[in-house]
């Protein structure tokens, strides 16, 4: 249980110096009226993982993939996991803490290139983005096709972001953390010129390794590194697309104090979401800071009732469950509860604190390819959202 608990609780507690007096009070942006209550009827999908940290679908693909910490991808089809791994580079993964095989993604065309995208902590403790292919088989991966996309050094061994995705408009995004530690001690959140503490967006469908994309803040290489997309990021674990509103929702893991999610439309570039000069609402470290040109989360939380990590996931756009279409699902990880909650013009709305069965640390959500939601439970479960009441 210990072992477990470590796995990723570093996200945000393991780093924490003296915790000041937890923040308590209600944020500005919660000053909506209080959540309603429901249930969330979960179904467990068959097969025990270990470690999982994330599932996903190929566009249009029944099957589901269980990426596990340690380096292998499993494959779920017809309601069992197949003894074979899909992928498995445990090999070339340092697994532990907050590092391993953090994440994987479709290509859009996956049905005709077959390409997917794997973001994992290599032996050396850095960052590497990798491509590989599907073999002859679908339901095993070429081990040997790998291509370098992007590799970023890492200076400490937390803070390593880990989600790559597709964008609605083609370019994939990473997820970089500040490069770890604790309160970003080399700045790397507001400096333009690093790739840590970023969301990077890059285009992988042109040319190899990638090609930068046009509207990138700093495409031309002028005032910042042109794979930038957005700054002052902490360590945005997981993110998400909106396909119906374009959102883009960011759940960046907080230091001592606040966990936020920033909910802004993909389209706009260049925002600067605040770390290290802000925690959540709230100036880190100090009394007042010059919020000018920085971008408020639309929802934070604190570390009160025992809360550490946000666990970012997804808006449901699923067709099974009509009742809870457009909610945003998010959980913390020490804390376990599940909350969701609506975007109307730009404002939070429609609150919903969710009861279901006690699943332990959540470490990630999913979506399958029909856009139903999955959660993913550190101890070994992943378990589908069927219904609510
Ligand atoms: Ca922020």
């Amino acid at each position: 249980m210990l072992r477990a608990y470590a796995i990723l609780a570093l996200l945000a507690c393991g780093d924490s110096q003296a915790r000041t007096a937890a923040d308590s009070t209600t944020r500005a942006s919660d000053a909506s009226p209080a959540p309603t209550v429901g249930t969330i009827h979960l179904e467990q999908v068959s097969g025990s993982f270990r470690s999982p940290v994330y599932a996903t679908s190929p566009p249009g693909d029944a099957r589901l993939f269980v990426v596990e910490q340690a380096g292998r991808i499993k494959v779920v089809k017809d309601g069992r996991t197949l003894p074979e791994p899909f992928l498995d580079i445990s090999s070339r993964v340092r697994s532990g803490g907050e590092q391993g095989l953090l994440s994987m993604a479709f290509h859009p065309e996956y049905r005709s290139n077959g390409w997917f995208y794997v973001n994992f902590t290599d032996r050396s403790g850095d960052t590497r983005v990798e491509r590989f292919k599907v073999s002859a088989n679908a339901d095993v991966a070429d081990a040997a096709s790998s291509l370098l996309i992007i590799g970023i050094d890492q200076p400490y061994s937390n803070h390593n972001g880990g989600l790559v995705m597709f964008g609605l408009d083609g370019m994939l995004y990473i997820g970089m953390g500040d490069g770890g530690s604790g309160g970003d001690p080399r700045g790397n959140g507001q400096n333009r010129n690093a790739l840590l503490g970023k969301m990077l967006r890059i285009n992988v469908s042109r040319t190899e390794p990638y090609s930068i994309p046009q509207g990138n803040p700093y495409a031309n290489g002028a005032g910042g590194k042109p794979e930038v997309w957005a700054i002052g990021l902490r360590n945005p674990w997981r993110f998400a697309f909106d396909r119906q509103t374009g959102l883009l929702y960011i759940a960046d893991v907080g230091q001592n104090q606040l966990e936020e999610i920033d909910v802004e439309p993909a389209s706009k570039a260049g925002l600067n979401y605040g770390w290290n000069i802000m925690e959540g609402n709230s100036c880190y470290n100090s009394s007042s800071c010059d919020r000018d040109g920085l971008t408020m989360p639309k929802v934070s939380f604190s570390h009160a009732g025992g809360a550490c990590s946000v666990t970012g996931g997804f808006v449901y756009r699923g067709a099974r469950i009509p009742a809870i279409a457009g909610h945003y699902f998010y959980s913390d990880y020490c804390a376990g509860w599940l909350k969701s909650f609506r975007m109307q013009n730009g404002a939070v709305t429609d609150r919903r604190d969710w009861t279901m069965e006690n699943i332990g640390h959540i470490v990630s959500f999913g979506e399958d390819s029909r856009g139903e939601l999955l959660i993913v439970s550190e101890g070994g479960k992943v378990f589908r959202i069927i219904g609510a009441s």
